[in-house]
């Protein structure tokens, strides 16, 4: 009651846990744009259709309840919801169109991935997804994503397969108003993208590097010869992990013997691995893979020469990615250790997208959760950035559960 004359008044509310009645609009945007919706839908309903004029429905609603008309508001908000993509037909409650350029089929890794994205935005979730699979070429990608752009696509989701070459095409999207979502990998020469998904790339790296020396340290080995089978060359995947391994190497005195890329691909591992034999056979003691894929045909390059590996041989074996089958070679001892990356980025990605249709700002970097795998129950935990992490010890329970 103002000045004794009762106001009528519109309370959206913003409560994280909430009952979802017609008048609480849960935690998100999203939400709250629903309620006032319904809201227009039952007085105004000729404004419910668009975002636009949606926003006119909010404000002669607005103008209805308060008796004023401020038109200027009124434009500022229309505006914003077109700068935050919310006009997109996505938000008026119909499919949310999404063109996603993903690396390729590399890996199981890469198979994780693409089914976490098909599975997260699917027709039945309101989702009509172009997937395009780059076979893990550049120029496809940045073709993909063009295509994307022609289609008018509301969002694009990029797996980058090299980190560079990418500001004039993410200027594109910038200018045709398509937010652009990056997943995994990470673009290092722009920052015209709304949110990144992924890991911590170095940190795997130096993880890989500590588990080693703590590992070495433990079973009394002081010469440490390394051969490493890297991933795809200009991949930030491949440039992390080599840059942390490198740098724990570097302060221990390790002799890095040879590093070349197996392009994240059992064949390459394999093909990598015999020539490295072919130079090196008695020279070195640790392999380190930078995917299972890799890990597998290094393995067989391994036995067909004779070479005992794992915990019981020769040499130690470490590796990335740590999907089933990379799992499944630590349970059995072949793989001594192995680093864990996340591939189920969707339902992250799909939160941005949920923040963009409530014209919110969703966080420019959001890490996936990862742990190490171990055979042997020898150490407890390595320090990693100066940071006391654990080392899981594998068994079935553990196989089952990874994707
Ligand atoms: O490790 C590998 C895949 O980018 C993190 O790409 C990803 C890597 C992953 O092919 O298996």
């Amino acid at each position: 009651v103002i000045d004794g004359t009762e106001q009528k008044a519109l309370f959206i509310t913003g409560k994280s846990h909430c009952d979802r009645s017609a008048d609480d609009c849960g935690g998100g945007g999203l939400s709250q744009y629903r309620v006032v919706q319904y809201l227009c839908q039952s007085e105004y309903a000729e404004y419910g259709g668009s975002a636009k004029f949606f926003f006119r429905g909010i404000r002669l609603f607005w103008a209805d309840v308060f008796e004023t008309d401020d038109a200027a508001a009124a434009d500022q908000t229309e505006d914003s919801a077109e700068a935050a993509g919310t006009e997109s037909s996505a938000a008026s409650g119909d499919t949310v169109t999404i063109g996603f350029a993903q690396v390729g089929h590399e890996s199981d890794w890469r198979t994780a991935s693409t089914d976490s994205c098909l599975s997260v935005f699917s027709a039945d979730n309101g989702y009509d997804l172009q997937f395009v699979d780059c076979d893990n070429d550049s120029a496809v990608q940045l073709e993909a994503v063009r295509g994307f752009i022609e289609q008018d696509v509301d969002y694009i989701i990029i797996d980058p397969i090299v980190s560079t070459g990418w500001d004039t095409v993410l200027t594109e999207c910038e200018e045709a108003g398509i937010p652009v979502i990056v997943i995994d990998r990470t673009i290092d020469d722009s920052d015209k993208y709304v949110s990144w998904v992924g890991s911590n790339f170095k940190t795997e790296g130096l993880a890989a590097g500590e588990w080693l020396k703590a590992y070495t340290g433990a079973k009394g080995i002081s010469d440490v010869n390394v051969l490493v089978i890297e991933g795809s060359t200009g991949a930030s995947a491949t440039i992390g992990r080599t840059d942390g391994f490198k740098e724990i190497a570097d302060a221990n005195g390790w002799n890095i013997l040879d590093s070349q890329t197996g392009d994240f691909t059992q064949a390459g591992g394999q093909e990598v691995m015999e020539s490295y034999i072919k130079s090196y056979e008695g020279k070195f003691n640790v392999v380190v893979c930078q995917n299972d894929n890799e890990a597998f045909g290094a393995m067989d390059a391994m036995k067909a020469a004779g070479i005992s590996y794992g915990v019981d041989g020769d040499v130690i074996l470490v590796s990335f990615d740590a999907c089933t089958a990379g799992l499944e070679y630590v349970m059995s001892g072949d793989i001594n250790a192995d680093f864990e990356c996340n591939p189920l980025a969707a339902p992250f990605v799909e939160e941005v997208i949920k923040q963009l249709q409530a014209g919110e700002t969703p966080e420019k970097e959001v890490y996936m959760t990862e742990h190490w795998f171990v055979n042997e129950d020898v150490l407890s935990t390595i320090n990693v950035n100066g940071e006391d992490q654990d080392l899981t010890v594998v068994t079935k329970e553990i196989v089952d559960a990874q994707y």
